[in-house]
């Protein structure tokens, strides 16, 4: 009250003064942080923790407010990036699989079966191979910070144990990106094209099937285990997050601010990553204990899964490009 009423009373001359000066930068009160999931989701904590930090490294400068549940492009999650792009929306804390439909290259994550464990992912994350996916993003006026994880998304049914790509006819199985679809398709099931926002429901329904997300980022925090009998330990695709910006919006930032903020989004995601990988054993224990079956598949079992897939892995390639693909596969045999 002290403040406003001082400055209410130096009048429009004090504050004219220091306009021009030198460092003078004019921030918004609050940035927009866009989200596909809630804030229980290991997803949703790592954006939280970033609003948290961004606060923390710029003295209170910067406010960063989450919006959870793709709640500002009405539960549209492909949409988000496009927001952000041109700027109705600052930053997102994105999945990977939300942003390749609009930016090819970032199929490269989730390629079927591109990384056999998270050795491979470290390698390839830390590697100038995903470098290159942040470069690409510049071409779509937008800025990446750091990289996070979504997971290793796994498959759930309400109808059969799946441990054969025979296992999966017919079934109405929710995806969400062409690549998906195509997985499905090539699999033997219905894919059906859904919002997240509109999958727990559909399953209580009945009017899908099955899903496919990570057990303790995703599949626990959202109870899916309620409306879904099976789980298959597949890891099919890999699921990593972006923390994204606004290229106008990083571009207003002075330096400083810039270097906290990149801090803030590494630091959180680095805390988010070791989150999302804790109690995987527990969380299936748990899984168990909800009444789940859960499938793990032998080496042979696992091997028709990827030879089924292997055209859909070489479509995308195409899309994704032929350099970014080999830089990411030469990372994965280094692991
Ligand atoms: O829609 C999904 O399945 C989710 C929550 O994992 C993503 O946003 C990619």
């Amino acid at each position: 009250i002290t403040l406003v009423a001082l400055m209410a009373g130096c009048g429009g001359k004090q504050a004219q003064s220091d306009k021009g000066k030198a460092g003078d930068v004019k921030l918004k009160e609050e940035y927009k942080l866009t989200m596909n999931v809630t804030k229980e989701t290991k997803w949703g904590q790592g954006a939280v923790k970033f609003a948290e930090l961004a606060k923390e490294y710029t003295n209170g400068k910067v406010n960063i407010k989450v919006y959870p549940s793709a709640m500002l492009t009405g539960g549209d999650q492909m949409r988000q990036v496009e927001m952000v792009q041109n700027g109705s929306i600052d930053f997102m804390v994105n999945s990977t699989i939300n942003i390749a439909p609009t930016i090819p290259e970032f199929d490269v994550w989730g390629l079927p079966f591109m990384f056999p464990d998270y050795k491979a992912v470290d390698a390839a994350m830390n590697s100038p191979a995903a470098d290159k996916l942040f470069k690409a993003l510049d071409k779509y006026n937008m800025v990446g910070l750091a990289w996070g994880e979504n997971g290793f998304r796994e498959v759930t049914n309400n109808k059969r144990p799946i441990t054969s790509p025979d296992d999966m006819k017919g079934l109405k199985m929710r995806v969400v990106t062409p690549m998906y679809i195509d997985i499905m398709r090539a699999l033997g099931a219905n894919a059906v094209s859904m919002n997240w926002g509109e999958v727990f429901t559909s399953l209580q329904q009945g009017v899908i099937d099955g899903q496919e997300n990570p057990i303790v980022g995703v599949i626990i925090p959202t109870k899916i285990y309620e409306v879904q009998k099976f789980i298959t330990n597949w890891h099919y695709s890999y699921d990593a997050l972006a923390v994204v910006v606004n290229k106008n919006t990083w571009n207003s930032f002075p330096p400083e601010i810039r270097e906290q903020l990149k801090k803030a989004a590494v630091d959180a995601m680095k805390w988010q990553v070791a989150e999302s990988r804790k109690g995987l054993g527990e969380g299936i224990e748990f899984l168990k204990s909800k009444g789940m079956t859960v499938t793990d598949l032998t080496p042979q079992q696992l091997a028709a899964f990827k030879q089924a897939t292997k055209p859909v892995y070489d479509k995308y390639a195409q899309k994704v490009g032929p350099e970014i693909v080999k830089a990411f596969e030469e990372a994965v045999a280094k692991a």
